[in-house]
């Protein structure tokens, strides 16, 4: 079996003798080299598909390691408050370990497939009537008087586990990138792959950091605005957040790395949503794209890409969110009747193309 994250990163990780070696097999995603995009942009783009963990999205990186340091310290409760990826991620590995998983969502405004995911794990779901910020809040206050262990980013475990996507970019490229695209939520992604890269820099494992791009939506930027956002509005429900948890820690690794933190418009995102799934056959949730849609809005801006080495974390699998990709389709599904005839005529116009 191949190495599990927690081995192959330990000396990075603050494990002792007795975390737990756990794994659903997280990490060591695909880092795959832009077709199309790049080539436009005359840059070397790479997306990190970090769709491919366990339950589609990036988030499995942080549970693992906070999922371990419960079973440390005996916990059998855990707890978070979700958009949905956070809540899909504790779930799994809520069931895998035996422990029960208390998630509480944004009533309406999750994405049906992480929905999903969570029932199908068998968590318990609060759907509250409120947005993410409150269902953090409440959340916070239940941890902080019951003996439940909270699985949300400000638990900073979750933080350690998510640098190693830092960690596997420079393996792979054998260097950091010039720029590293990456969404902006609750911001504790671009304050844990910031970390990634600086430890690695400093370990020798890389000369050089990246500057760090991070796009918000702009119905809910409040880094960008400078001050939270009450009613946050964007397709990106994953996103769709106005008083990030990490919030000091983005603006930390922005000023540090000489980055920015942007926003993007719905429509930029879905731009770059169809543009990833059509031309370079990725499909990645629409909080994703807001990585391509920023690295999109900086070529426009008209920062220097030339020759640049450029990565896109893909935080998501689009399969989470299917009503969404045949809502905008703007290709018609065609029905045929099941005779030769009809199929030759229905394909004829694609010959010779
Ligand atoms: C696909 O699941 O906040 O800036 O509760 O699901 O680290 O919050 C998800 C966030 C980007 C933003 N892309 O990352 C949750 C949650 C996807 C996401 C983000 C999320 P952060």
């Amino acid at each position: 079996m191949a190495q599990s994250l927690l081995e192959k990163y330990s000396a990075y990780l603050p494990l002792n003798d007795r975390t737990p070696m756990i794994t659903l097999g997280e990490g060591n995603t695909p880092l795959v080299k832009s077709e199309s995009i790049g080539k436009e942009l005359g840059a070397e783009v790479y997306f990190k598909l970090e769709g491919c963990n366990p339950t589609g999205s990036f988030k499995d990186r942080g549970m693992v390691m906070a999922i371990a340091k419960a079973l440390e310290a005996g916990s059998r409760f855990i707890a978070c408050a979700s958009t949905g990826n956070t809540s899909a991620s504790a779930a799994a590995y809520g069931a895998h370990y035996g422990l029960t998983t208390l998630v509480l969502v944004p009533k309406g405004n999750i994405a049906s497939g992480k929905l999903a995911q969570a029932i199908a794990y068998g968590a318990h779901i609060l759907a509250i009537s409120g947005n993410f910020d409150r269902a953090l809040q409440l959340v916070q206050t239940l941890a902080s008087r019951y003996p439940i262990t909270l699985v949300n980013s400000v638990n900073p475990f979750r933080l350690e586990g998510q640098k190693t996507g830092a960690f596997e970019i420079v393996d792979a490229l054998g260097e950091a990138p010039d720029y590293l695209c990456i969404p902006v939520g609750n911001a504790g992604n671009i304050t844990a792959y910031w970390r990634g890269f600086r430890h690695y820099n400093q370990a020798g494992k890389s000369a050089r950091l990246p500057k760090m791009m991070g796009f918000q939506a702009e119905g809910a930027a409040p880094i960008v605005m400078g001050h939270p956002v009450e009613n946050p509005q964007t397709i990106a429900s994953a996103i769709k957040i106005g008083n990030p948890a990490s919030w000091q820690f983005a603006v930390a690794a922005r000023d540090e790395s000489g980055g920015r933190i942007e926003a993007v418009s719905d429509e930029e995102i879905l731009e770059a949503y169809k543009l990833i799934a059509r031309k370079e056959g990725i499909f990645c949730e629409p909080a994703s794209a807001a990585s391509v849609a920023g690295l999109m809005k900086l070529a426009r801006e008209g920062v220097n890409l030339r020759g640049k080495k450029v990565v896109c974390i893909l935080t998501g699998n689009g399969l989470k969110d299917p009503e969404l990709a045949q809502q905008i389709a703007d290709i018609p599904l065609q029905e045929v009747s099941a005779d030769l005839e009809s199929v030759e005529e229905a394909v004829s116009s694609l010959w010779g193309r």
